[in-house]
């Protein structure tokens, strides 16, 4: 399996983000795709690539013109009027206040989004751009006949919406990747969200269009963060009614419970008639995970890319979270191992 891969992601590293009262440094940070890289080499997955550079329109299609503006010149503005650190929003348009933009940087950051879980850094913009460019240039290679591709994303995507980050995500390389196949010829595409937290960026993009299909399978939000999307009842609107399924699990669930959701999701999946699928990759499901309650361990995520490779479609794999960073490297690059041998098997 081709893995693309930018070094680019080195120049985002939020400094600290805030748990239970207290700044720790952010677990979201470069050793993870340094990990997986290592590993996906060391297994000799196959090549790894740079990604070419396919420009923003692509990103345009699934983010707002003003979201990235503002996104790629915040930094810039930080610094003349004086910022140190990194830029971190403390205040957003909730329930009683007015969603208008204000002119104030941090008052614009608080509007763009959802959480003080996304820092701007001098490299975020161009970090972020690049695993955008990743996921486009992954996606690419599955139009010119690869069957599947591993787009090594960091920062993550699956929580940023249209003109919204958190979560540690700026923009939604699943999203973005997926738009670009549709844009390219296809007329169904499958996101399936294997990530511990729910992919709310995804499905808010998508969440009333009846060409994507969107699958996630995560930590309850009663419990979990992103805590105000991902319930079983949203299930699409409008047109999209019917194209979103949430399969939100109780905390400690392990493969026995977790697996029975996939199959369940794999089942939607087969019914949409898609002809194309996208995995939100994240392996913040596995037992050691510093912030998540899933129970899954290494040889699960074998077993987990064994049963996406049944549903026998192109496959985008698409790095999202994982934070036990000694792990993380295994259970990723296992998903894509299970799958590639449950292929030779299928198709010896
Ligand atoms: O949910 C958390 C969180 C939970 C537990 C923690 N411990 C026990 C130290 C620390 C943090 N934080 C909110 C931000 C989570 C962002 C998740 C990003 C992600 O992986 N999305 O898929
Ligand atoms: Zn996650």
């Amino acid at each position: 399996m081709l893995t693309f891969y930018s070094d680019d992601h080195h120049l985002h590293h939020g400094r600290c983000e805030l748990i239970d009262g207290r700044l720790m440094p952010c677990f979201e940070m470069p050793s993870r795709a340094d990990h997986v890289v290592q590993r996906v080499r060391s297994r000799a997955l196959g090549e790894v690539r740079e990604p070419q550079d396919h420009g923003r329109q692509p990103i345009e299609r699934v983010h707002s013109t003003e979201y990235l503006d503002f996104f790629q010149g915040a930094w810039a503005r930080w610094q003349a009027s004086g910022g140190e650190g990194d830029i971190l929003p403390f205040t957003w348009p909730a329930r009683s206040l007015r969603a208008i933009k204000p002119t104030h940087l941090l008052g614009e950051l608080g509007y763009y989004s959802f959480d003080g879980g996304a820092p701007i850094t001098a490299g975020t913009w161009q970090a972020a751009y690049s695993a955008a460019q990743v996921a486009l240039s992954a996606q690419a290679a599955i139009e010119a006949g690869a069957h599947s591709a591993f787009a090594l994303c960091r920062p993550p995507g699956h929580h940023a919406a249209s003109d919204v980050m958190g979560g540690y995500c700026y923009l939604n390389n699943a999203a973005i990747a997926a738009q670009a196949f549709l844009d390219q010829g296809r007329s169904r595409v499958a996101i399936l969200d294997v990530d511990y937290h729910h992919g709310n960026g995804t499905q808010a993009i998508f969440y009333s269009r009846s060409d994507v299909l969107f699958a996630s399978i995560h930590g309850h939000p009663e419990f979990e963060f992103p805590f105000f999307l991902g319930y079983a009842d949203e299930t699409g609107e409008g047109a999209g009614e019917g194209f979103n399924y949430n399969y939100p699990l109780a905390a400690g669930s392990a493969w026995e419970v977790w697996s029975q959701a996939l199959e369940q999701a794999c089942q939607r999946i087969t019914a949409s008639d898609a002809q194309v699928l996208v995995i939100s990759l994240g392996v913040d499901t596995f037992m050691l995970d510093p912030i998540s309650q899933f129970k899954l361990d290494s040889p699960d995520y074998l077993k987990m890319g064994a049963r996406i490779a049944a549903l026998g479609l192109p496959t985008l794999f698409v790095m999202e979270g994982g934070y036990a960073v000694e792990e993380i490297g295994v259970n990723a690059v296992n998903v894509l191992e299970g799958f590639e041998r449950a292929l030779k098997e299928l198709h010896p």
